[in-house]
């Protein structure tokens, strides 16, 4: 029946036993104690939860893990002037779909036990998600730490449903990433060490989602991502074999939203915010945070033609992140007019922090492309 029901949805269900995952408990801690994930602010007690699935159900015996696929391909790119927005986030918000999939599912459960034996969690929940799935043989872990599930590669989501009945657990895969090193290689912050840990701090995906300033030697690494990062997956050959798949609830929310325009999005305001950005699972840091990461990728792309977007943003724009990072931006930049910029706003910034930006920034705008043309 679930086999059944999982095919008619596009996903893939595999069951784990409900047993606490001591290993899993253990490589966490000490994640955590070596502050990989500082920045979510995870310890003992998180590990904890997270390697027992009674915290979610009382009575929990088995684990169903079910991996959505959200291959889907983007609009080719038309612009020089645009950023890149992660497969996961570019979609109406995943949690959506994946949580209606569950649903389903677990009703199709309950109904068969003829009473409630079911929980879901999907993402939020204190869940040890890929390890679950690695118990369930669902999928097993990569060198970038993604879950790869055979054929379907590590573009999926992961969801459980937690289940009081005793259900016949499936086994563990025998596979690993061998000799590969692709996505180790490939990462531009050097987050993942090739051991299958990763440095979660150094991650895009983590730095584009953060809401105090994004650390400074790391800025240039980010390249033209404006949210999330795709480039450890991108190469993967599990999941370069597996291709595009998926439903189409995980195509790009509108034609240019996997692609932003980066000037329009530097000039993001409330309205078109709400509309565009805020159904998606890349907008709940706000408006500010992706102007921020905007002003960021204009810095990167080293286009004079970002000057005048970039000095009205230092001047006007109400949040201080976003001013400090238009202020790094010009600075990257550099030459004449973005120094004139941001000797402008040095005279009339109140912020300290963005007073240090500014310092900063023109210090390195001296050696900027437009100065060295
Ligand atoms: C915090 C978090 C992040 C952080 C930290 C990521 C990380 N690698 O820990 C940041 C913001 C960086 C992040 C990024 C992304 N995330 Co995230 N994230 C989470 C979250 C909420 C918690 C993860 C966590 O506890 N991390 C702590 C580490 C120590 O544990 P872990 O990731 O679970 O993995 C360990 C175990 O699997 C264990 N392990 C288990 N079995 C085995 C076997 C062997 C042999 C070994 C060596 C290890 C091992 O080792 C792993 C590494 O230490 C989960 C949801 C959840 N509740 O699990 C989503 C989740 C992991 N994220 C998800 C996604 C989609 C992403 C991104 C792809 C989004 C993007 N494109 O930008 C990136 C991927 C970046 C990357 N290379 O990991 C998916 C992953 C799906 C998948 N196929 O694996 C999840 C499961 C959400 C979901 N429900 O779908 N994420
Ligand atoms: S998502 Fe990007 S930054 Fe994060 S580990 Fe993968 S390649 Fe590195
Ligand atoms: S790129 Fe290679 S090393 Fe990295 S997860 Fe994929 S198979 Fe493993």
């Amino acid at each position: 029946m679930l086999e059944e029901r999982s095919k008619a949805l596009g996903v893939r269900a595999r069951i784990a036993d409900a047993a606490v995952d001591v290993e899993t408990r253990t490589r966490m801690r000490d994640s955590f104690e070596r502050g990989d994930l500082l920045t979510w602010g995870y310890g003992d007690a998180y590990a904890d939860a997270a390697a027992d699935p009674l915290r979610i159900l009382e009575r929990a015996r088995s684990v169903i893990c079910v991996a959505i696929p959200y291959a889907r391909l983007a609009a080719k790119r038309v612009s020089s002037g645009s950023g890149r927005v992660s497969k996961y986030a570019w979609s109406r918000d995943y949690h959506v779909r994946v949580r209606a999939i569950l649903d389903d599912l677990a009703a199709q459960i309950d109904a068969a036990a003829a009473q409630s034996v079911t929980a879901i969690a999907c993402d939020t929940a204190p869940v040890a998600e890929r390890a679950r799935a690695a118990r369930a043989g669902l999928a097993w872990i990569g060198k970038h730490t993604n879950a790869i599930a055979p054929g379907l590669g590590s573009y999926v989501f992961l969801g459980e449903i937690f289940c009081s009945l005793p259900l016949p657990a499936d086994a563990p895969l025998k596979k690993s990433c061998g000799e590969c090193r692709r996505c180790v290689e490939i990462c531009p912050t050097g987050a993942l060490r090739g051991d299958y840990t990763i440095d979660a701090t150094r991650c895009i995906a983590d730095l584009t989602q953060r809401v105090d300033a994004i650390p400074r030697a790391l800025r240039p690494l980010l390249g033209d991502w404006v949210w999330g990062c795709d480039l450890c997956q991108e190469i993967c050959p599990p999941t370069l074999r597996a291709g595009a798949c998926g439903d189409a609830a995980f195509d790009p929310l509108d034609e240019g939203l996997a692609q932003p325009d980066l000037q329009r999005m530097l000039a993001l305001r409330s309205g078109e915010y709400k509309r565009r950005y805020r159904p998606t699972a890349m907008g709940w840091r706000g408006a500010a945070v992706l102007r921020r990461n905007a002003a960021m990728a204009l810095g990167n792309a080293l286009d004079r033609a970002a000057i005048p977007a970039l000095a009205d943003a230092l001047a006007a724009d109400p949040h201080p992140l976003v001013r400090g990072a238009a202020a790094w931006a010009l600075g990257r930049i550099g030459g004449p007019a973005a120094r004139r910029a941001l000797a402008r706003a040095r005279d009339a910034e109140i912020d300290e922090t963005v007073v240090e930006e500014i310092g900063a920034a023109s210090k390195s705008a001296a050696f900027g492309v437009e100065g060295s043309s």
